[in-house]
């Protein structure tokens, strides 16, 4: 088998996909990619949408995580992404969804959020890669790229500080999926390999950390994902974060 997998280094669903390449023993190839530019390389290489993970396997081009888990399950299904089980798989399923599209692109607003303030820590989340540039030119010369990104992403004050309002009930509904079994049992699945990136990414924001590291949610990112790269040091307004603290204690 062929594989070649696109990625923007420390980008979550790429994350997400090399997890599942790596359950089932498929080798790989990895392409990494800088963020905007990405999506000209993905048409010039033929790929029809312009967003990462993108895998090329034996031949065929496939976007989308949720869509290469399942050709990944088609071409090797063993060891299994799925639940046997109709019940365990729609719960499995449903969590996968909410993973994909709820989950994922709140961190993501607030990552270029961040970038937009200041570009320095995108050389952590860089860590490893070959961008066929120095990353410190990258990230010096970086600035229309970043703008352009954050727009793409729509990274502006008020949907980062909505991204975040959002993040205790989704991390809650992860929570309940952990600790009903859906998510980090014994045989790992899909939603697992889905949503642990989404939490590991995180996790790398200095201000987020101490305000969910105590969640089960945790437990399975750290599982799967025991070394994202990558570091946002506090950069949030506080009063955005207030609401995420909780109740003062007397
Ligand atoms: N829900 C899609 C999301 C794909 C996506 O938006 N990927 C981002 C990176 S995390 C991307 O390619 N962005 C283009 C860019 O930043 O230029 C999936 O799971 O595949």
């Amino acid at each position: 088998m062929e594989a070649r997998l696109y990625v923007i280094p420390a980008s979550h669903p790429s994350i997400a996909v090399q997890l599942m390449l790596e359950h089932k023993g498929i080798a790989c190839k990895r392409t990494d990619l800088m963020p905007v530019v990405s999506k000209g390389v993905l048409r010039a290489v033929g790929f029809p949408g312009v967003t990462v993970p993108a895998l090329k396997i034996d031949g065929d081009k496939v976007q989308e995580s949720r869509q290469i888990a399942r050709e990944l399950e088609r071409l090797r299904p063993e060891p299994p992404l799925f639940p046997a089980d109709a019940d365990k798989r729609a719960a499995v399923e449903a969590a996968e969804r909410c993973g994909d599209e709820e989950l994922q692109h709140p961190i993501r607003q607030l990552l270029w959020w961040g970038f937009k303030h200041d570009r320095n820590p995108m050389r952590s989340y860089s860590e490893g890669a070959k961008l066929g540039v120095p990353i410190d030119l990258a990230v010096k010369t970086g600035g229309p790229l970043v703008a352009l990104g954050a727009r793409f992403n729509e990274a502006t004050d008020e949907n980062a500080r909505a991204a975040l309002q959002k993040l205790p009930g989704l991390l809650d509904r992860v929570d309940a999926w952990v600790e009903d079994g859906t998510l980090n049992g014994e045989q790992p699945n899909v939603a697992d390999f889905q949503i642990a990136p989404s939490v590991g990414l995180m996790m790398t924001l200095d201000d987020l950390r101490p305000l969910i590291e105590n969640r089960p949610a945790v437990a399975l990112a750290t599982r799967f994902v025991p070394h994202y790269p990558g570091k946002m040091p506090p950069i949030l307004p506080a009063e955005w974060l207030a609401p995420l603290r909780g109740p003062a204690v007397a």
